[in-house]
Formats: C-alpha cells, structure tokens, sequence
C-alpha cells in the first residue's frame, strides 16, 4: 500500500517532468531606452499574433550585459509559460482590471474575458479584460514592468518572488522595462502600447446612465431635471432598451421614433447622447444587418463550417468574426446611418463576448463561445480558435467601432466605451469597471480597480457611480459621488429593477451634496483635460497611486483608500480610514461654497509647488469655463509654484495643427507678496483673449490670499 502511494507521487512527478521543456531564449534585444525584448525559441507569430503592440518593436541593438530582469520559457504539455524572478522586496501593480488590492503581491488573475456581475474578491479572479501585464517597485524607488505579448487563454501569478505567466497557447514574446522609477516604467508601455486618443472636453463632464431610460420622454425629463435643479451634466446614455427588440442599430418605433429630434434636443439643452451596441446580431431572416452580414460572409462558424449561434438580449445571434478585416470594415459601415441620427459617442458592451447559456448544466456552461470555435483571420492575424482570439474579441471589435466613428465624422474625436478590452486596447476606446454592486465594499474597491486600469496603460475609467446592481442608498451614492466626481470617467449607471439613481433621487439634502461634488468636478475641468493631454501624450495615468508622490516612502505603496489626479491634487474620499499620505506640504482647499462643512465630500488637497488651473461652475462642457480662470497656488518650501494649463477648441483635431495653447505659471513668494505669471506658452492660440480675467488663490497655512489681474501682467498676491 504505502509503496503503491510512493509509486503514485513518482509517476505523478516524473509525468509533469517530461511534460515540462525549458525553452531557450533565441533572441534578446534592446527595443527602446531600457525596454529588452524577448523571443523564446520556437517562437511563430502564426500561432501568436501580436495584438496588444502599437507597432512591430525595431531592433537597437543588443542588451547591455548588467541586464537582470530576464524571463524564463518553458512548454508544459505544448502549453507556453513564462517567469520572472524577482530579487528583494518589490512591490507589485497591474494586471488591468483587478479585484482585490492595488498592491498585487501573492494575488493571481485569469486572464479570460469573462461577464461577471456582483464580483466578490473571490470570483473577480476573471474579469471583462485581459491585461498581461505586471509592474514592480523595489524598495529604493526605481522600477520595472513585464509584458507578456499573449492573448491566449491564460493566468498571471504575482508571487513576491515570481511573476509566473501560464498561457494555454503558444509560445509568445516578452517585454520588461526597467527604468528609474514607477513613471518611467508607465511611460516604456506607452511607448510599447501607445496612449489614448485626446479625448473631446465633454466625455470629462458628469454622464447620467441607466438601464435604460427606455423612451424619448423620459431621456428628455432626465436632461431637463438637471438643468431645472442647476446639477452640472454632460452626456445622457441610451442603454439596450432604445434598440427594436434588441436588435443592434435599430430603433423603437413606438419608445424612439425620431432618434434624430431626440438627439438635436439634447444638443439644444447642452447635452451629449451616447448609445449602446453589443456585438450580436439577431438570427432574424427579416433584419438587415442579419441579412448583410451573412450576405457578406462575416459570421463566426462552428468547426462544421455553420453559423455559431448564442443568446443574448435578442435570443439566438450571430456574432462577427472582428479577426477578418473585412468584418471590420463591414461592422465599421453600419456606424454611418445610426451615428448620422446626431448620436455623440457609443458603448459596446457584452463584448467578451457574452453568450447565456444558463440553460446548460453548470459544469458545461462556458458563458461564450466554445473554444474550438474557429475564427478565420487575415491580414496579419493567423487563422486560429476562440482560445487564441476570446481576449481580442472585444479589442477588435472596438477597433473596428473606433473607425466607423471616425469615418462617420472624421472632424469629431470619437468616443467610444467598451467593457471588454485588451491591453493596448486604450488606443480605441475608454472603459468602465462593469457590473458593481450598490454596497460599500464595492465603492471602496472602485478605487484600486481604478488605480489598477491606469498602471495597466488605460487611463480613462471609472466605475458605475452609486453600484449598478442593487438599490442605493442615498448614503452610500452620497458618499460614492463625493469621490467618484474625481474618478477620470464619472458615470452614475444603475441596472434595471433597482431604485432611481439620479443625484436628486435620494431628497433635498443628497442633492445638495450631489450637486457639490458635480460642481467641484466641473471647477477641476481645466486641470483634468490638462492632465487627459498628457496622459495622451506620455502613457501617465489621470488617476494615480499616491506612492507616484514618492515611490522611495514604503509607507505608500499599499494606499488604496487615497489617490492622486496627476501630481498635484490629493484626494481623500470620506470613507477613507486612517490613510497613508505623503509627506511635504499639501494644503485643503475648498472648490464650492460649503464642500469643506460638507462630510460626504472628499477631502482635496493641493501639492506644495504646484499652481492648479480652476474654472467656473458651469453646467456642461460647452459653456465657458474661463470667465474668470482661476488659479489656485501652494508653495513650496522655497515659496515656488509652478503649474500648467492645456486649451484647445475641445472636439476637433486642430490641436494637432498647433491650435492649442500649452500655459506654464509660475508664482514666487517675495517678501510679503507672491508673484504669479505665465512663464512658458506654446501653440497658435492666443492664450490673452480666451483668459482676460485671472483670479488667483494663494493657499498657505490653512489661509487663503486672493488677487485679481489679467496674465498680460504678473499678478501680485499681498500674503
Ligand atoms: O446583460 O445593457 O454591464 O452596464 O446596463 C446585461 C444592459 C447587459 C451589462 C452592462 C450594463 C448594462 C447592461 N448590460
């Protein structure tokens, strides 16, 4: 008995043994400023495409020889993993779109585009997105990130001594960076990834969302509530419920008629209208996107060579095969007629793509496609099984969506929200954190998922303000809004069946609070898109940890209660117990009248050193924040400022021409008086006739000095 049992581990043992194959590295070579690529041998882009890369990596040259951060390859049963080990205490971040802590130490995450509402810390291990991608601190401050160019089925373990990457697929290729400090290690993946598109002002406002507000009268009543109750807002969304039985680029006809007059009186009321498109197409004979789509041969098929169906909201659907580029250019056409209604932007949502199967026993559900379902490729994509495609799914559909919006109205910068994506995916479009629930731990979690996405190279998310499943309190969205108004994409959604989730919905005192935290939002607008131009520009997130304020303070690198919106505003949401903070000067300010009394706001603090840009209160973005321009200025222990301010016409391209105006300030402190005045400007817009009246707030010692001028001159500040 005891020698059988003995025989059994051996076997067991020698099996995973054999089974198991060191890969060696064929090539490893320098990329970029300290960006090392890796290409195991054996290595076929056939069986890997690359899909998360912006563009093929060139060549400069070879590594250098006190290069340390070199992965190991191996095959376990044909299947490709890869390793990194990890010296000393390194502090790890990433992986997308996480439950769980910001600080990912000893966690793992399945990397398997998966719908999964209400997630728990546990059953969030798989979520909507696929981010291959892990960053490390170590202790003095300098930093490293791991890439690994894989869309395969797959799980990332980060063990504090291991980064372990295990694929059901090919081998693929690696990248790490290392560099001097977090940052720099954001700023290789951009290089590596690209950064998001420039974003138009107004998708920076305050988006009310429910599913759904199912008919013109009721949008038109939600716009108009806001404008009676001076609650500052941008955009209304149009969930599933506008569609003609679900059927994607369609109408109601009795609930929307007239999308077009809808949409044109949004606009007259200052607002944008966003509406939803899911991927699968109803199997009805009598529709005409089915009809094109099987007329053009785009369908996903089953391995006998038959159209795959799976239901969704329509019941049984056809889904297009987005690996072929004639898909894409198909999908990207259907845009033309649906966005010519007036429509601003759109969501593509259940793109992991969700498929209910619930009516299978358990243990064969799989929620989408099976795994040998083929998809037919072209171009550089292989042929190759949903194994392989499942993560790209949405990030090729959301390409696709991207140029129909483009094309559609090449002038406007798109928008476009996914909820699945893959790393890199950021180019096309924005994402939110999908099915929360309305409960505390879920809006205390929003924040490291948040931060999470932003390490993951996508900057503009947030989660569904308020919890999307389950009624809301008027607490718990009070307290949610008083932080969430800060979040780089703030969205209230709520899911059909639960109460109304308006900021005037919960009484008289909830809306006042509501309307505050909306209004500090919209002061913060000129700071915000300033921060959305760089992260466009450098890969930095909008949201950030606070240890971005000194990644060499250990004392940091777990906040997750805390953040940052760039580098100079701090803030510090209600909830938030006992929190780590950062050293050096950061004053309070207030931004409304009553937020400091207010105890469901967040607490806002502004950096020693920085001059943040602040507008009015306005009520959506088309109205003028400018008039007056206020800059608020914290000095730094020198009795220095500094600060900047990006303009440009807000929905256009002209930036790229030089139609722009990039304003540095600087304030010093001299004797009793601070001295506040451009410094540096670029770009062909006269920053003189947009600022003509500046109001400037010297924050010191809890104390607030004003002064009044026009930038032509220096400011002077009497302290
Ligand atoms: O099966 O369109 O995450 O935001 O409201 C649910 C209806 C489908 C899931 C999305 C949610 C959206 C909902 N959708």
């Amino acid at each position: 008995m005891i020698r059988n049992k003995y025989y059994c581990f051996f076997f067991l043992f020698y099996s995973i043994i054999s089974f198991s194959q060191s890969i060696p590295i064929y090539k490893k070579s320098l990329i970029g400023n300290r960006i090392a690529e890796f290409i195991p041998q054996g290595y076929d882009k056939e069986k890997t495409p690359s899909l998360i890369l912006q563009s093929e990596p060139v060549n400069m040259g070879s590594l250098p020889e006190s290069w340390k951060l070199i992965p190991e390859f191996t095959l376990i049963a044909n299947k490709a993993s890869a390793t990194l080990s990890l010296e000393g205490d390194v502090s790890l971040y990433g992986g997308g779109e996480v439950t769980g802590p910001l600080l990912r130490n000893n966690q793992s995450i399945k990397l398997w585009n998966t719908d999964t509402g209400a997630y728990s810390v546990e059953n969030g291990k798989r979520l909507y997105q696929t981010h291959p991608w892990v960053m490390g601190v170590r202790a003095d401050g300098t930093a490293f990130g791991i890439l690994f160019d894989s869309t395969w089925k797959a799980e990332l373990i980060t063990n504090s001594d291991k980064i372990i990457y295990n694929s059901e697929g090919a081998l693929f290729r690696v990248y790490v960076i290392d560099r001097d400090s977090p940052q720099a290690v954001m700023e290789g993946l951009a290089e590596l990834i690209g950064t998001i598109k420039m974003p138009a002002r107004w998708t920076l406002g305050y988006h009310q969302c429910r599913f759904s507000y199912d008919s013109e009268e009721r949008v038109l009543q939600i716009a108009d509530t806001f404008r009676l109750k001076k609650i500052p807002c941008d955009v209304i969304w149009m969930d599933i419920d506008y569609m003609d039985g679900y059927r994607v680029f369609t109408f109601d006809k009795k609930r929307f008629p007239d999308p077009k007059s809808l949409n044109d009186k949004l606009h007259q009321k200052g607002f944008k209208a966003v509406y939803m498109i899911d991927p699968g197409v109803k199997v009805d004979e009598n529709y005409h996107i089915y009809q094109s789509g099987t007329k053009n041969d785009i369908w996903v098929k089953n391995p006998d060579g038959t159209e795959y169906h799976g239901k969704v909201w329509p019941g049984d659907c056809t889904f297009p095969d987005f690996t072929m580029p004639k898909t894409r250019l198909w999908w990207a056409d259907l845009y033309k007629d649906f966005l010519n209604t007036g429509i601003d932007g759109v969501w593509n949502d259940m793109n992991e793509p969700a498929v209910n199967d619930n009516e299978l026993p358990e243990n064969l559900r799989l929620g989408t496609m099976p795994y040998d379902t083929p998809h037919r490729g072209g171009d550089y994509l292989p042929s190759g099984s949903h194994l392989l495609y499942h993560n790209a799914y949405g990030r090729l559909m959301v390409e696709a969506s991207y140029n129909g919006i483009i094309n559609t109205n090449p002038e406007k910068r798109p928008f476009l929200l996914t909820r699945a994506n893959l790393l890199g995916g950021q180019r096309y479009a924005a994402t939110w954190t999908g099915d929360n629930y309305a409960s505390w731990e879920h809006l205390k979690l929003s924040v490291p998922m948040s931060l999470t996405l932003g390490l993951s190279g996508q900057p503009f998310n947030g989660p569904d303000i308020g919890g999307f499943l389950g009624n809301t309190s008027g607490d718990l969205w009070a307290n949610w809004i008083g932080f969430g108004a800060f979040m780089p994409f703030a969205r209230g959604h709520a899911c059909a069946g639960t109460n109304n989730k308006e900021p005037w919905a919960y009484g008289e005192d909830i809306e006042k609070s509501s309307r505050i935290a909306l209004e500090r939002r919209y002061r913060l607008i000129p700071y915000l898109y300033t921060l959305f131009y760089s992260s466009h520009k450098t890969g930095l997130p909008v949201m950030a940890p606070v240890f971005f304020a000194d990644s060499k303070d250990l004392e940091l690198r777990a906040e997750e209660q805390v953040f940052l919106l760039g580098k100079d505003l701090l803030v510090i949401p209600s909830f938030a117990k006992d929190p780590a903070l950062p050293s050096g000067i950061w004053e309070e300010f207030s931004l409304v009248d009553g937020d400091l009394k207010d105890t469901y706001q967040a607490k806002i603090k502004i950096r020693g050193g920085s001059i943040l840009p602040i507008g009015k209160i306005i009520q959506n973005t088309t109205e003028n924040s400018f008039d007056p321009l206020t800059l608020i200025v914290c000095l730094d222990e020198n009795g220095k400022a500094f600060g900047k301010l990006y303009i440009d016409e807000g929905d256009n391209w002209n930036f790229e021409k030089g139609e722009f105006s990039l304003i540095e300030f600087t304030a010093q402190k001299k004797g009793n008086k601070v001295f506040v005045k451009i410094h540096n400007k670029e770009g062909n817009m006269d920053p003189y006739t947009i600022l003509e009246n500046v109001h400037v707030q010297v924050i010191l010692n809890k104390k607030v000095y004003t002064g009044n001028g026009t930038l032509q001159n220096t400011i002077k500040v009497k302290l």
